[in-house]
């Protein structure tokens, strides 16, 4: 369909504004998991290469930390035009290398052009603090100073939108950029990074550098110069990295997975709870860390949520996200497959009744894919494994409960604390519902997906570790707070000590 929008065959690295071919001179296939058809080669390069990033962006930085941050900002102004001029290719290549339906992907650019519009406004803010002194004629203040050279690790489910929740703060506060995007989806990486290129970034302040996690990621992860790592990723691998920035004394933002659930009370609008969550379940075919994986749902309701979510599901058209009428897309690998398959084995061994789907689709329309179909799990209890355990896939597991306490506190029994979704006509219920339910996240009537950008992004307990990406936060990880005192006593004053 679309292929003639990619136009490079094998990716290069981008250092000091130049692209160049990975030393290391090792390559992966990147296929496009609707049709399994090659789309490009990338690089898989080597740790040496981390470090030739770090010493240009080292040089790189110092000056960009000097220009001042409303101008720093009108980069990421012209980044968010060029962005929204080339939405639609963006989206397109987006669905292409990772799979989501088109719609999708149009959402996703979305929030990287929202997000650079809304850093660029931070450049005319990047607000401190001043604070009174203890002592007479004496200025305090807190300011905001870039960190110097931070690392960015970004997933293959967002793969630009999370690349411009961290590149953009971390840009406009004056720090220069190592960036490792996943392998599965370096086409965004690569048109991002020619959109900074275009919109007149200075050299060296973002060097791609596209590889595995274990050579390219941990030689981020160790290297003495980069001095932050925001992380986004699965929950092995962040605790892994937090293991290590942790023995280097590196500052680590983690954000990884959740078991988010969408609680449907007695008094419900039960067709929009319906939409909410087949929305959030299949939309990206439940790879996305706020995918709905749990609806935990009343006693009274439950058969009736039950058939009209039978019904709806059995409307979703599976297949080519570039098909504007396909509401469900691929996996995005084998992998990915496989993994989903052993939670159905585990599912039913557990005692879930299957209602729908539970299978991988192999009929000839798409055989030549990664399709699973849409499933519903019923009557699980809240500690199998399926109700726990991230599935990455479009699965739900249905609980039923006997009452709103008895949904908060199901809602709260898993590892992870991303997102969580109410629906309820109560007012009551709607205010003590966002006071409970303990996520990073939530939605009242609404499903557990569509964070905006310029709110914090982040979760509690296993997801991540107190860090948030967007919002003003996002400054919280790419600044370090500095204290300034300006004494203008003409004195040598002493604070903490009594003061006649
Ligand atoms: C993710 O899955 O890590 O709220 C990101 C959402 C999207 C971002 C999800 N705006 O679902």
């Amino acid at each position: 369909m679309s292929k003639t929008l990619i136009k490079v065959e094998k990716l290069k690295n981008y250092m000091d504004g130049e692209w160049v071919d990975s030393s290391s001179g090792q390559y992966a296939s990147v296929t496009n998991p609707a049709t399994l058809e090659s789309l490009v080669q990338v690089p898989l390069s080597s740790e040496g290469e981390v470090d030739q990033a770090v010493q240009i962006a080292k040089r790189a930085q110092k000056s960009w930390a000097l220009v001042p941050a409303p101008q720093r900002a009108e980069v990421l102004h012209r980044v968010g035009l060029l962005m929204k001029e080339r939405k639609e290719d963006l989206s397109q290549i987006l669905t292409m290398e990772n799979g989501k339906v088109i719609e999708e992907a149009r959402g996703e650019v979305q929030e990287g052009i929202d997000m650079a519009f809304y850093m660029a406004g931070e450049g005319r803010r990047l607000f401190g603090q001043t604070t009174p002194s203890e002592l007479k004629d004496k200025f305090a203040m807190s300011v905001r100073s870039p960190v110097g050279v931070v690392g960015i690790i970004t997933p293959w489910n967002f793969p630009i939108a999370i690349a411009t929740w961290k590149s953009f703060p971390a840009i406009v506060a004056g720090n220069a950029v190592i960036w490792k995007p996943a392998t599965e989806t370096p086409l965004m990486a690569y048109e991002l990074t020619k959109i900074f290129e275009e919109a007149g970034l200075p050299k060296g302040v973002l060097n791609l550098v596209f590889g595995s996690g274990s050579t390219v990621g941990d030689a981020m992860v160790e290297h003495d110069d980069i001095r932050v790592i925001s992380f986004t990723g699965s929950n092995d691998v962040g605790r892994n990295v937090a293991g290590k920035c942790g023995q280097k004394l590196k500052k680590v933002s983690l954000e990884m997975g959740g078991k988010n659930a969408i609680t449907v009370m007695d008094d419900a609008d039960l067709s929009l709870a319906v939409e909410g969550i087949l929305w959030s379940a299949f939309g990206t075919s439940g790879q996305r860390c706020t995918a709905c994986s749990r609806v935990i749902v009343h006693e009274d309701i439950k058969e009736k949520l039950e058939e009209q979510l039978l019904n709806e599901m059995a409307k979703l058209s599976i297949g080519n996200g570039l098909d504007e009428s396909v509401k469900v897309g691929p996996i995005i690998n084998k992998a990915g497959l496989e993994k989903i398959e052993k939670y159905m084995e585990i599912g039913k061994s557990e005692g879930a009744k299957l209602l729908a789907g539970g299978y991988v689709l192999n009929d000839d329309k798409h055989a030549s894919g990664y399709y699973f179909a849409p499933t519903l799990f019923t009557d699980a209890t809240p500690d199998m494994r399926i109700a726990q355990e991230e599935i990455f896939g479009p699965v739900v597991s249905l609980i039923p409960v006997k009452s709103f306490e008895e949904a908060i506190e199901v809602n709260n029994g898993v590892e992870y604390g991303l997102s969580s979704s109410i629906f309820t006509k109560d007012v009551n219920k709607v205010f003590a519902a966002q006071r409970d339910l303990d996520t990073g996240i939530v939605y009242v009537n609404a499903g557990t997906t569509g964070a905006e950008i310029h709110l914090p992004f982040g979760g509690t307990k296993g997801t991540g570790n107190g860090h948030r990406d967007s919002g003003v936060a996002a400054l919280d990880v790419f600044t370090e707070w500095k204290a300034v005192y300006v004494d203008y006593s003409g004195k040598l004053q002493r604070a903490q000590i009594d003061v006649e």
